[in-house]
C-alpha cells in the first residue's frame, strides 16, 4: 500500500509523461491504454474491449492498429502489415516493442517489426501520430508505435505466491487458420518468471470473389481458383519467450528472451516468398523511481536469420531463387526523467543502435553463377541520438511540451560482386560503379518538437504542435545496386511489382509538420465523445522515385505508362495533408438490455509530390468506418461497417493503379466468465469483394521472376467471408 501510495504520489505531482506511468509496478492485469495516454501528449491508444476482440480476429499485429483514426496497413504477408500513419510508413514509423527498435533485415521488408510479436501477446499500444514528443521519437518522420506486452506480475504478499497460466486457442474459417497460444507465470513479491509460447498457420486465404483466371502457380503444379490469393499462406508461425523480472521498492529490472520462428510464409505482393525466418531477442530493461525522478534503460540485442526463394504458387525455374538474409542489432537507452518542480519535468536520454547486415544470393548456375551475388555486403547503419524535452504543467489549463534531439547515423556498405562479374553488360558493370562511389555518410539529424494543451473545462481539450523530424535512408534505398532486371525486382520495400534500384548519394529526409486537435466530450466521457485533427506536413528530400534511365534499364522503361517498371530512389519534396474525426456516442442504456454504444471514424490524406506534381504512392482513399457495439454484463458484440472510397490519385511515376470504392460488415461477439474468454465472429459477413488500397500488386503466382510475364494491374484483395472462433482460459 505505501509502494503504491508513493507511486500515485510521484504520477500524481510529477504527473504523466511516459516513463512516470509505472505500470509494470502497479497493476497486474493490463491497463486500458485509453486512460493512460490521455496524460500523453500527441498519443492515442485503443479502446481494451476493441483491443480484446480484435486480438481473436487477426494473426497479424499490425492490424490491431487499424482503428486508430490515421493509421492504414500496407499490405504484405499473412503476418507482416506494415502500419502507416497519415500516409507515412515502414522505416518512416519508429516501431518499438516492449521498448527494443526491432529491424527488418530483407529486400522486401518481409520481417517487419510488428511480425516479430503475436497479437495474443500485445496488451496495450500507443500511436503517436504527426507530432511526436522528441523523447518518443527519431530517425523516423511518419510518428512512433509503442507496443507493450503484459507487464511481469508479482505475488501480493510475502505469504502468498503466484502461479498462474493461460492457454488458448482459435480457428477461423477463410484459409483454415488455427493456432494457438499458452503461458504461465510464477512469481513472489519480488520475483517474477514467466514463459509464453504461441503459434499459427493458415492455408491460401480467398477472395469475396474470382478475380484472375484459373491457373496453375508452378509450371506443372495444380491449378489454383480464381477466388484463392495465391502465396498467401504461412505456417509455422512460433512466438517463444522467457521473462523474468525483479523488483525491489521503486525499482524494476526485465530480462526477456525470445525467439520467432516462421517456416513459410507467402507475400501476393512480392515476387517471392520467405522461407524461413528465425529472430533472437534479448531485451534487458531497468526502471527505477528516485528522489529526483526515475530512469529508465535499456540494451536489447536482435538477431535474425532469414531466407527466400519461390514458394509453391510460383514458378520455380528448375533452380528456385535462393535469397539469405543475416542481420544483427544492437540497443541502448539511458533516460533520467527528473522533476524539477511541481510544475516542470526534464526528461534527458541518450539512445544507441547499431545494425549490421549482410543479403547475398547464392549462384543457380547460367548467367545466375558460378558466383554469390552479393546484394548488399556488410551493410552498417550506426547510430547515436540525444535529447532534452521539457514538460510543463503551467496550471490546471495548460501543458506544454518543448523539446530538442539530435541524431547521428553512420551508414556503409562494403564492395559487391555480381553472379559473374566478367558479364559486364549483366553484373560487371553495376558492381563496379558501386564499388568506385564513395559509400559512407554521416548524417547530422535534428528534431524538434513543441506541443501545447489546452484545457478549458472539463468537456474539451484543445492540442496543437509543430515538430521537425529526420530519417536517414535504410541500407536498401542507398546501396541497392544492380540495374539488372532480375536484382531489381527482387530489392521492392513497397509490394508494388517494380524493381528499384539504390542511390547512394540520396539524403536524410526532414519533416516539418503541424498538427491541430480538438477534443469534446462531456464530463464524464460517458455519454457522448468526438475528436478532429488536421495536419500539415512538408518533406524535404522525401524519398520517392524516379524511372531508371541508366545501366540495363530501356528508353521504353522511361515513359511506360503501364506494366511493371524500374526505378531508383530520389530525394524530391513532397507535402501530405489530412483530417481525422472520429466519434462516440451512447446510444440507449437500461440495466436490463445493457448499453448500445455508437463510434465512427473518418480519416483523409492526400499526398504530394511538389517536384513532378505526381501524387504519392500507397496513398489510403478517404475512408471510415461506423460501429454499433452492445455490452451487458459479461456479454460483448459489435456490428462494424468499414467503407472506403475509391483509389483514383495515383503514383504516376510508379505505375501504380487504381482500387474501387467499397465496404464490408462485420459482426463480433465475446462472453467473459471468470476464468475463460470466448469470441465468435464473422468477418466480411456478405462475402463481398475489395481490394485493400495499400495491399499492393498482385504478383502472388506464375512467373513472378518475369517484369511483365505475368499480368499488370490486378490489387491484392481482401479476405472474404471467415467464420472465427477464439478461447481462452485462466488459471
Ligand atoms: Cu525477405
Amino acid at each position: 500500500m505505501a509502494l503504491i501510495a508513493l507511486f500515485t504520489f510521484t504520477s500524481f505531482s510529477a504527473n504523466a509523461g511516459e516513463v512516470m506511468k509505472m505500470d509494470p509496478i502497479l497493476v497486474t492485469a493490463p491497463e486500458s491504454a485509453g486512460d493512460s495516454t490521455d496524460s500523453t501528449l500527441g498519443a492515442s491508444g485503443p479502446d481494451k474491449e476493441d483491443l480484446a476482440s480484435q486480438r481473436a480476429a487477426v494473426s497479424d499485429s499490425a492490424r490491431l492498429l487499424q482503428d486508430i483514426p490515421g493509421v492504414s496497413l500496407y499490405g504484405a504477408g499473412g503476418i507482416s502489415s506494415l502500419p502507416a500513419i497519415h500516409g507515412l510508413a515502414d522505416d518512416r514509423v519508429r516501431i518499438q516493442v516492449d521498448g527494443a527498435d526491432l529491424t527488418t533485415a530483407c529486400p522486401n521488408h518481409m520481417n517487419s517489426p510488428l511480425s516479430y510479436i503475436d497479437p495474443t501477446k500485445i496488451a496495450s499500444f500507443t500511436v503517436f501520430p504527426g507530432v511526436t514528443p522528441v523523447s518518443v521519437g527519431g530517425d523516423s518522420i511518419g510518428g512512433s508505435i509503442q507496443i507493450t506486452s503484459a507487464p511481469p506480475e508479482f505475488a501480493e504478499s510475502k505469504e502468498r505466491f503466484l502461479a498462474k497460466g493461460q492457454i488458448g486457442s482459435f480457428y477461423r474459417s477463410n484459409g483454415n487458420a488455427y493456432g494457438y497460444n499458452f503461458g504461465a507465470t510464477v512469481a513472489g513479491q519480488w520475483l517474477s518468471f514467466a514463459y509464453n509460447e504461441s503459434g499459427s498457420r493458415s492455408d491460401n486465404f480467398v477472395a469475396g470473389k474470382s478475380f484472375k483466371p484459373v491457373a496453375p502457380g508452378r509450371e506443372d503444379g495444380p491449378p489454383i481458383p480464381g477466388d484463392e490469393v495465391g502465396s498467401s499462406a504461412y505456417h509455422g508461425a512460433t512466438n517463444r519467450s522467457v521473462e523474468m523480472a525483479v523488483r525491489y521498492e521503486g525499482h524494476m529490472l526485465q530480462l526477456d528472451l525470445s525467439q520467432q520462428r516462421v517456416d513459410f510464409e507467402g507475400f501476393p505482393n512480392q515476387r517471392m516468398d520467405m522461407t524461413y525466418n528465425n529472430n533472437w531477442l534479448v531485451n534487458l530493461r531497468y526502471k527505477g523511481q528516485y528522489a529526483w525522478g526515475d530512469l529508465e534503460a535499456r540494451f536489447s540485442y536482435q538477431d535474425t536469420r532469414h531466407t527466400m526463394d519461390m514458394g509453391p504458387d510460383r514458378f520455380f525455374f528448375g533452380t528456385g531463387m535462393p535469397m539469405d538474409t543475416k542481420a544483427k542489432t544492437t540497443g541502448a537507452l539511458l533516460q533520467g526523467n527528473i522533476i524539477l518542480s511541481e510544475r516542470d519535468i526534464l526528461r534527458v536520454g541518450t539512445e544507441y543502435q547499431y545494425y549490421t547486415l549482410y543479403d547475398w544470393w547464392s549462384p543457380v548456375g547460367g548467367v545466375m553463377g558460378p558466383n554469390t551475388f552479393w546484394n548488399i555486403d556488410y551493410g552498417q547503419r550506426e547510430k547515436f541520438d540525444a535529447f532534452v524535452e521539457w514538460e510543463a504543467r503551467w496550471n490546471p489549463q495548460w501543458v506544454s511540451l518543448l523539446g530538442v534531439r539530435s541524431d547521428t547515423v553512420m551508414t556503409n556498405a562494403g564492395p559487391v560482386q555480381g553472379y559473374d562479374n566478367g558479364l559486364a553488360g549483366l553484373w560487371g558493370d553495376d558492381a563496379a560503379s558501386f564499388n568506385a562511389a564513395d559509400r559512407k555518410h554521416i548524417d547530422g539529424n535534428w528534431d524538434l518538437s513543441a506541443l501545447a494543451r489546452y484545457t478549458p473545462g472539463a468537456t474539451q481539450t484543445y492540442e496543437a504542435g509543430y515538430a521537425r523530424k529526420s530519417r536517414s535512408p535504410n541500407l536498401y534505398e542507398r546501396y541497392a545496386w544492380s540495374t539488372n532486371a532480375m536484382a531489381a525486382l527482387m530489392n521492392n520495400l513497397v509490394g508494388d511489382g517494380n524493381g528499384y534500384i539504390g542511390n547512394v548519394a540520396l539524403a536524410p529526409e526532414v519533416a516539418n509538420t503541424v498538427s491541430v486537435t480538438g477534443d469534446w466530450h462531456d464530463a464524464a466521457k460517458e455519454q457522448w465523445g468526438l475528436k478532429a485533427t488536421g495536419y500539415y506536413t512538408y518533406v524535404q528530400n522525401y524519398i520517392d522515385a524516379r524511372r531508371c534511365d541508366f545501366g540495363q534499364c530501356s528508353p521504353e522503361n522511361v515513359t511506360a505508362t503501364t506494366g511493371f517498371v524500374f526505378l531508383q530512389y530520389v530525394n524530391q519534396s513532397a507535402q501530405l495533408y489530412g483530417a481525422d474525426l472520429s466519434g462516440r456516442l451512447l446510444l440507449a442504456k437500461t440495466d436490463r438490455y445493457g448499453s448500445f454504444t455508437g463510434t465512427g471514424v473518418l480519416s483523409y490524406v492526400r499526398g504530394e509530390n511538389l517536384s513532378t506534381h505526381d501524387n504519392l504512392y500507397h496513398i489510403m482513399p478517404l475512408n471510415g468506418k461506423l460501429a454499433v457495439t452492445h455490452r451487458l454484463g459479461p456479454w460483448t458484440s459489435m456490428m462494424e461497417m468499414i467503407a472506403v472510397t475509391d483509389k483514383n490519385r495515383l503514383s504516376q511515376v510508379r505505375n501504380e493503379f487504381g482500387t474501387g470504392g467499397y465496404w464490408y460488415l462485420n459482426l463480433r461477439t465475446s462472453y467473459e466468465w471468470k476464468h475463460a474468454r470466448l469470441d465468435f465472429g464473422i468477418e466480411n459477413v456478405f462475402n463481398r469483394y475489395y481490394a485493400n488500397p495499400l495491399g499492393g500488386a498482385y504478383v502472388g503466382q506464375g512467373p513472378s521472376m518475369t517484369t511483365n510475364g505475368i499480368p499488370w494491374g490486378v490489387a491484392v484483395p481482401g479476405m472474404g467471408r471467415s467464420f472465427n472462433v477464439a478461447l481462452n482460459v485462466y488459471f
